[in-house]
């Protein structure tokens, strides 16, 4: 049977983490290795070690709001709406936040410096295992066989490495650390503590390294040192005392206090026990899905691999498509797991102090994009994260509405209205971005319930939607419902000022935000129906959701992104013909109003994308690949699949804006799974848009709306074999390419019932 693995004959490059390294994480943490022979550098993360946020230094912080900022906003509004745009442009730079913003930071590396004897190393391999979470390096030196391997647990909270040689007393090294923050540093009974607190905000943390080995280990200021040895075993734990909780965001435990423990269990259970007991949890996720392209593969280290992708050699792309719709999966289970906080930029991994974006939570496409795959992929677990992260945010958001929307909670009043802006970060940053022209993103909110009201489509979780998710949804509803205006001029309800990410001028109703609004709206009337509550609130919404009207076609066929763009004053000037961001497709994907029922939208979005066309950064690649799979187009699709495995993947497969952005990872792999199933339009359609370069193959365990899992198999492009398994029950409509045309079948289903056809 293949395994899923990315795997190399030569060590990566210090100088070169991000196109390297080779990852592995637990959410909570993260630990990238290179492989190094002599000296091995491991960069550590720990996922809520940032800087920023309220402190000592800096009492006043107020969540990145500027106060009193809603009369500015008024202001752009009412010179929009009189045509007056120049004098609403002036007006912008006071529709900004605060620019001391915080950032995601590195914890430290782990340096390993071995004693080898010679350079003389033969067989060398380092590999990540997929199928199990494992990372392994091996290679001879002197005849003796060194082995490194390295795992992150979930259910234990640690990260375990273990180096053994093949003779015994043949292993010998120093462990110290590198690159660490202001604190201590002390070696003491075999432990490795490292302990202090952010420079910037007094964040404290405690990361501790227990070795155990059947050689001696010295503990030696600050390092540890193991000599003759042939093993010994590295856990690794960290903690930081902040807390999801505003307004404080710490906790009054001391981190030390959560890593103990968790390094005493880690020791007590041992290498092989706590390796059982990660195999099962994450093999648990990992293994429900399975996806086959064609019948021959060829396994290559992961640089040829991509080399012969270049190269069209089709048993590599067999194994590269596949492998990099696994290793989004993989991604997405390391780096987002209940109690952690949500996937960043870069998911947990992250080599500086001063990362590009400050690795943050953007929410004008790229935290949405890290969860497209979690439903259709069947990784709904995974998703906890964001939902609690973006419930944190309701109460700092509801300042954000207040300063800049005019939207007040009160006592007497409570949860009136959240909002937030394109950059968060875990200290309730909401506020707008520091500069209009990328900060200023009303809807982004709108369009991140679109990830949390899929829980409910996906899995029928009732208990969920009611306690976890209507409650942040219901307050978003609240803040849109109060937000519109009627625009005399348009003739609707309209968000304004409206700015289209990242491009463009400052308009009126964009289609960004009014079709964002729209889909929210739509999955709050079924969210309120479905729980039966609030018709008061449903009554408003339904009222307004026929006045949003977000779609327009312009004169040159294309689906106007901007609502004013064919009058003659409207501004170019900042318009940009390529632009990476497509966001007036948010309605064909991840919303549903452009669909196939609708063939005049879906041939102007189709239009529209080839007006954009298809260069671009690695995560708009990757939004392209699901845009094209909904307009069913299967060899469009795969122009962009194959566009961003050539032109933006580094050679450890990790997606490239550049510089590294872990979204097209996660992008392309939900667009691959949107390729061989979708259930948007209320029909459940296999392979809907299957390229002819894949003749055959097969999947397991991919996930429709309605609680459906299914297997298919396919041959020359006609389905041959489903299963499929209801995890609810109830109607549903199958739709696929058989042999002699497309074929539908209607299903009565039995909730656990598994139903079987071949073909
Ligand atoms: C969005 C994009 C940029 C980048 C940043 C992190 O704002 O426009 O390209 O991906 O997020």
């Amino acid at each position: 049977m293949r395994t899923d693995r990315i795997y190399f004959d030569k060590p990566g490059d210090f100088g070169l983490w991000e196109q390297t390294c080779l990852p592995i994480g637990n959410g909570y943490m993260g630990a990238s290795m290179f492989g190094g022979i002599r000296t091995e550098r491991v960069v550590l993360n720990e996922k809520t070690f940032w800087a920023g946020g309220p402190c000592e230094a800096r009492p006043d912080y107020y969540g990145g709001n500027h106060r009193d900022r809603f009369k500015y906003v008024r202001q752009v509004q009412e010179y929009l709406a009189a045509g007056e745009n120049k004098k609403a442009e002036e007006l912008l730079p006071m529709l900004t936040g605060d620019g001391d913003f915080g950032t995601y930071l590195l914890l430290c590396d782990m340096v390993l410096d071995f004693d080898l004897p010679d350079d003389n190393v033969s067989g060398y391999r380092r590999c990540l295992d997929l199928q199990n979470s494992l990372y392994t390096c091996e290679f001879t030196c002197s005849g003796v066989k060194h082995t490194r391997e390295a795992f992150a647990s979930y259910p234990a909270r640690v990260i375990a490495f273990r180096f053994t040689a093949s003779e015994k007393g043949a292993l010998s090294f120093t462990l110290s650390l590198d690159k660490t923050h202001s604190g201590h540093i002390t070696a003491e009974n075999s432990t490795l503590v490292c302990s202090g607190a952010a420079e910037d905000n007094g964040l404290r943390f405690d990361a501790r390294f227990r070795v155990y080995s059947d050689g001696e280990v010295i503990s030696q200021d600050d390092r540890l040192r193991v000599c003759n040895a042939s093993e010994a075993v590295v856990y690794f734990c960290a903690a930081t005392d902040y807390d999801m909780k505003y307004p404080k965001y710490r906790t009054d435990t001391d981190p030390a206090c959560v890593t103990t423990p968790l390094l005493h269990t880690a020791e007590r259970l041992g290498w092989d026990a706590l390796y059982d007991e990660h195999y099962n949890d994450y093999s648990a996720l990992f293994g429900r899905v399975t996806l086959k392209i064609n019948d021959e593969e060829k396994e290559l280290p992961a640089d040829k691999l991509l080399e012969a992708y270049r190269d069209g050699d089709r048993a590599a792309m067999n194994r590269l498509e596949t492998l990099y719709f696994s290793y989004g999966r993989y991604l997405l289970i390391s780096s987002s797991r209940t109690g952690s906080l949500p996937a960043n930029l870069q998911g947990v991994w992250n080599e500086s102090n001063t990362p590009p974006w400050c690795c943050d939570y953007h929410i004008n496409v790229n935290l949405q994009m890290n969860y497209w795959g979690a439903y259709n992929t069947n990784l709904a677990e995974t998703v906890p994260p964001l939902t609690d992260f973006l419930n944190s945010l309701r109460e700092p958001g509801r300042v954000t509405a207040k300063e800049y929307y005019g939207i007040e909670s009160t006592p007497e009043n409570p949860e009136n209205g959240w909002t937030a802006h394109t950059q968060c970060s875990p200290f309730g940053w909401t506020a707008p971005g520091w500069e209009f022209y990328w900060g200023w993103s009303t809807a982004a909110v709108a369009w991140l319930m679109q990830n949390l009201w899929e829980h409910y489509e996906f899995t029928g979780n009732r208990d969920y939607l009611r306690d976890s998710i209507y409650p942040i949804m219901r307050e978003s509803v609240k803040f849109y419902v109060q937000w519109l205006i009627y625009d005399k001029k348009q003739d609707r309800m309209v968000s304004s000022p409206t700015y289209s990410p990242e491009h463009g001028p400052a308009t009126v109703g964009n289609t960004y935000e009014q079709s964002l609004i729209e889909q929210l709206f739509i999955d709050f009337l079924k969210a309120s129906a479905e729980l039966n509550t609030d018709p008061e609130l449903a009554g408003k919404v339904r009222e307004l959701l026929p006045m949003l009207k977000p779609y327009h076609i312009g004169k040159n066929g294309l689906l106007k992104e901007w609502y004013e763009e064919d009058e003659p004053d409207f501004d170019r000037s900042k318009v940009q013909k390529n632009h990476r961001h497509i966001s007036h497709l948010m309605g064909l994907f991840p919303g549903k109003q452009i669909n196939h029922s609708h063939p005049e939208l879906m041939n102007a979005a189709i239009a529209t994308m080839n007006d954009r066309g298809d260069e671009s950064t690695g995560w708009a690649r990757a939004y392209k690949i699901n845009l094209w799979a909904r307009t069913g187009d299967g060899d469009r699709t795969y122009k962009l699949l194959r566009g961003l495995l050539e032109s933006c993947t580094f050679q450890n497969l990790w997606d490239f804006h550049p510089p590294f952005q872990i979204d097209g990872n996660f992008g392309a792999s939900a667009g691959i799974a949107e390729m061989l199933i979708q259930s948007h339009e209320e029909v459940i359609k296999l392979l809907p848009a299957l390229p002819s370069e894949w003749h055959s193959g097969s999947f397991t365990g991919l996930c429709a709306r309605g609680g459906y899992v299914i297997d298919a198999s396919w041959n020359n492009g006609a389905v041959t074999h489903i299963r499929i398994m209801p995890k609810l029950g109830g109607k549903c409509v199958l739709e696929f390419p058989a042999t002699g045309g497309k074929r539908t079948i209607g299903l009565n289903t039995e909730k656990g019932k598994t139903l079987e056809f071949s073909f």
